[in-house]
């Protein structure tokens, strides 16, 4: 009798348990394709074609295919470097807007076929299929719309020459994950010879309808990416960041590619009709393409970390891009920054302090199990927590059971059920007291947030608004340890300087007296005035592993309070941007050398030497090549150059120049350009200083 009792009592519960029905879906919904997709998460870019040997961004399609030749051209050693730095695929630029193809298209004659590399009889797309293949990577497929070598660009046939290289693509190379349709298009261009101006009604002219098609039919889990999806969308920006809020639905008929309203990209819609994720596209240089110049110009450690938390900590993938080299390889420059990041990553994500931790929640649907909120910390994406539906504002709180210091909280919806959460705080139980960490808006697959180190014996996230009941798959907390990199040092023009660390909680030393800083040196606590020549050193310290970073050592000469620009650009206002102490900010002029750029110092100085940053910009920077340097007591009487000649290799590396010459005194000070190192119409500089006695 007992024993029918207790089967009766399991039976019910079964029965209790089985009956609570999921939550209903919220539309639009991730197809399984987009699913898999959203599980890449991180991801390569390759560009490398012809603008790898012209120098160039954007080709005109004229170039000669004999140009093309690497020397030693090893997709393996790409693949290689992707799998180690823990990315899951590789898009490459078989076609770029200059039309070279990067297989032996049938269709074409502007391909490698008719290049030096391997006598024509080379491959790059079926050398990278394959090199994915082996390191257990997706490959993904970057394929032109804009064609500036072709004849037939702006008609009705390129349409069918453009349709007949993609089914190539998705033919011949075996499953390919992404189909990247570039929404740059129409303008000058070579066409066949022609070397004109063609637009086209970005609109209408591919009939997208129809050439995505082949795509569905020949690769149906490849996920389509433009600015209008249909799979994937750009995220409006080419920087590396995703909105903080960012819905992955967006209203997909209001988009097209090269469409006007891109910035709307970087946030989605909250009431979008298509499920439509945000990809992060970012150079991990300035440029898409190799160029010597930005050899040292690879993305810091910082910088990259910025970018991994601000795309795929806010609910989109990262795809970062390679500036394949001439030799056919990444650069080991790059190489080492990757790396770096996927180190720090690893540290950071290290221990979930949160993994199977005793978890309470103030609503359970339908009390069920099933539905409860241990399904959080479980480990397993594919159960998780929901209310009961109607209840929208609802918490859970984990349970450390002792007092544990954390940085990062990182919380997943189930986005099987679609994007819910549109506002969630997040608390922590300090010495008794709940204190707010976060209050933030949309979570979608995944969140993370950043922030200084708290210790908390409870950690409480709360919904407080969501589409539906909200259904939360996952909560991991971390303990990150900190970046400890050389500071930063700025001095303003006005003479006061700041140092940063790059994260919260780190101490900074410094000395003005040219020795290694070191615990005992003095602490940085706030900007402070330098009017004076010095050598400023400083380090970064975490106080807790006493961990210390390299020294940073910035030589300044006496403060620029005084300095005005004089001359032919007096009163030009931005050209105080050279005296800001910011190396990224520049002042060009569209002027033709010989330029003069005069500077009044406010008082006589002894002269003996000038530094000049170059223009870091990406686009066009204006560098000066052949220079001439005068000094002046009265800014008319300029006498000769007291130094002229070359800022030799300078578009190669455009790095700080120092000249020294025999000292002169004077207040005006005249460089003057003499010619430019780029024929792009601009002379200038980030930032200028003077080396007195
Ligand atoms: C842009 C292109 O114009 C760039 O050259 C690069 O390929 C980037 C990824 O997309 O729209």
């Amino acid at each position: 009798m007992k024993n029918r009792i207790l089967l009766g009592i399991i039976v019910l519960f079964i029965i209790s348990c089985t009956q609570v029905l999921p939550p209903e879906p919220v539309q639009p919904l991730p197809t399984q394709r987009q699913l898999r997709w959203h599980d890449m998460e991180f991801y390569a870019f390759v560009h490398f074609n012809m603008n790898t040997f012209t120098d160039r961004e954007w080709g005109l399609g004229g170039e000669s295919p004999g140009l093309f030749n690497p020397t030693e051209l090893d997709c393996r050693q790409w693949a290689r470097v992707c799998k180690e730095a823990g990315m899951k695929g590789i898009i490459l630029t078989a076609k770029h807007h200059d039309g070279f193809c990067l297989w032996p298209s049938e269709y074409t004659e502007h391909s490698v076929k008719n290049s030096p590399w391997k006598n024509g009889k080379g491959d790059v797309v079926r050398e990278l299929a394959d090199a994915c293949k082996e390191y257990g990577l997706k490959l993904g497929l970057y394929l032109s719309p804009w064609d500036r070598n072709s004849a037939l660009y702006g008609t009705p046939e390129y349409i069918t020459y453009y349709r007949n290289q993609l089914t190539e693509l998705m033919t011949n190379y075996g499953d390919v994950f992404e189909v990247w349709f570039d929404g740059a298009n129409g303008g000058t261009g070579y066409y066949g010879g022609a070397n004109e101006e063609r637009k086209i009604d970005r609109k209408t002219y591919y009939d997208w309808k129809n050439t995505r098609k082949i795509v569905r039919d020949l690769q149906p889990m490849a996920c389509m990416f433009s600015d209008a999806g249909p799979d994937i969308r750009w995220v409006g920006n080419e920087e590396g960041w995703a909105m903080k809020t960012n819905w992955s639905p967006i209203r997909r008929d209001e988009f097209y590619p090269g469409s006007p309203n891109y910035k709307e990209l970087r946030s989605g819609h909250e009431d979008g009709t298509h499920w439509v994720p945000a990809e992060v596209d970012v150079s991990i240089r300035p440029g898409w393409f190799y160029h010597k110049s930005e050899d040292h110009k690879v993305k810091t450690l910082p910088q990259l970390l910025d970018i991994y938390y601000n795309s795929i900590g806010r609910n989109a993938s990262l795809l970062i891009n390679f500036p394949v080299d001439r030799r056919g390889l990444i650069h080991e420059n790059d190489v080492k920054q990757i790396l770096k990041l996927a180190k720090a990553i690893k540290a950071d994500f290290a221990l979930n302090l949160a993994k199977n931790k005793n978890v309470v929640a103030t609503n359970i649907r339908g009390n069920s199990k099933k539905y409860g909120p241990q399904n959080i910390t479980d480990n397993n994406n594919d159960t998780y927590w929901a209310t009961d539906d109607g209840v929208i504002k609802a918490s859970v709180t984990i349970d450390f059971g002792e007092p544990t210091e954390f940085n990062r909280f990182l919380v997943q919806e189930d986005i099987r059920l679609g994007q819910r959460v549109k506002k969630f705080t997040v608390d922590a139980l300090v010495d008794g007291n709940w204190k707010e960490i976060a209050s933030e808006t949309t979570i979608g697959r995944k969140r993370i947030l950043r922030f200084p180190n708290v210790t908390a014996t409870k950690v409480r996230l709360s919904i407080i608004d969501s589409k539906a009941c909200p259904v939360i798959s996952n909560v991991e907390i971390f303990k990150a340890p900190k970046i400890i990199v050389e500071p930063q040092i700025i001095r303003n023009q006005a003479g006061e300087v700041s140092i940063k660390g790059f994260d919260d909680g780190l101490d900074i030393y410094y000395t003005l007296d040219g020795t290694t800083p070191s615990l005992s040196s003095a602490k940085y606590v706030k900007p402070f005035l330098l009017a004076h020549k010095a050598i400023l050193k400083a380090i970064v310290v975490d106080p807790e592993s006493q961990k210390i970073s390299p020294v940073s050592v910035a030589r300044f000469d006496v403060s620029k309070e005084k300095w005005k620009i004089a001359g032919d650009f007096k009163g030009e206002e931005r050209a105080g941007l050279i005296f800001d102490g910011d190396e990224n900010t520049a002042w060009t002029v569209r002027n033709k050398p010989p330029v003069d750029f005069v500077i009044d110092l406010g008082k006589t100085l002894n002269i003996k030497g000038f530094t000049y940053l170059p223009d870091q910009g990406k686009w066009n920077p204006g560098i000066i090549f052949n220079y001439e340097f005068y000094v002046s007591r009265n800014g008319r009487n300029w006498g000769t150059p007291v130094s002229k000649g070359e800022f030799s290799n300078i578009k190669n590396s455009p790095l700080w120049q120092k000249k020294e010459f025999k000292a002169k005194k004077g207040r005006y000070i005249k460089l003057r350009a003499v010619s430019p190192a780029i024929e792009n119409g601009r002379v200038g500089m980030a930032e200028f200083g003077v080396i007195t006695e």
